[in-house]
């Protein structure tokens, strides 16, 4: 399997929260891959999927585009090893998680970490990141970064139900890690892989929720290149 993973100036620095979603798939089902490192407007490497985002998973002779896609084709390809989602219940509350995640916690987050994150790119990225987001957000790069105090605030604020669901149990979908977690968990990677800022106090549940997926799989996420802590 072949993974087209986003990364920065330097190859190993692997920072796309939508392909960290999936790197803690692949190793919840334990799926060896080899991760192709892809800049954004390497675009032509990628056009054989049809389209010119990434993650693009390969498999064999298939290849499939969008987090949510490659997750549920990989439950369906490898349904003899550990379900990523536990179930279609679960499946459709994971769902509602990853446009909880993409439309309150990313946008957040973004705010907090983008002159880091515009920093980090590959030279041959920034102006065409420059452009597509100034024109997403109708206004520059640096009017729409936040002052990491104000983006912190508002995050904690964000991730009260988060907090709450985390005083009761280990995981967002109970008592071990599901998809659900991995895509919050891949908001939390992007961050920690370009920004010094700590996004949670340590007391706080979601940071021990963070520290238990750090862990896993013998310290995969751990292991990655990155800035904060
Ligand atoms: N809904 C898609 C979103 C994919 C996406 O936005 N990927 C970003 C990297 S995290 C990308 O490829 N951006 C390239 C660009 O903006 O041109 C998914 O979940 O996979």
């Amino acid at each position: 399997m072949k993974l087209y993973d986003l990364a920065g100036a330097d190859d190993d620095l692997r920072f796309s929260p939508n392909c960290w979603r999936i790197k803690m798939a692949l190793e919840h089902k334990d799926l060896a891959v080899e991760t192709i490192p892809w800049r954004f407007v390497e675009k032509d490497a990628i056009a054989f999927s049809g389209q010119n985002l990434v993650p693009v998973l390969v498999d064999g002779s298939k290849a499939v585009s969008d987090s949510w896609e490659i997750a549920r084709y990989l439950e369906s390809a490898y349904s003899g090893r550990p379900s990523l989602f536990g179930g279609p219940a679960a499946e459709g509350l994971a769902l509602f998680v990853k446009f909880w995640c993409e439309q309150s916690l990313n946008r957040i987050v973004l705010r907090i970490i983008l002159p880091d994150l515009f920093a980090y790119l590959h030279d041959k990225d920034k102006a065409y990141f420059r452009e597509s987001r100034e024109a997403r957000f109708g206004t520059t790069l640096e009017q729409y970064a936040l002052p990491a105090e104000e983006g912190v605030s508002l995050l904690r604020d964000a991730l009260s139900p988060m907090r709450s669901t985390l005083q009761r149990q280990p995981y967002l979908a109970g008592a071990q890690p599901t998809f659900a977690d991995y895509i919050v968990f891949g908001t939390f990677q992007w961050a920690r892989s370009v920004s010094p800022v700590a996004l949670v106090e340590t007391a706080d549940p979601v940071f021990e929720w963070r520290e238990r997926l750090l862990d896993a799989f013998d310290g995969f996420a751990r292991k990655a290149r990155s800035r904060g802590a």
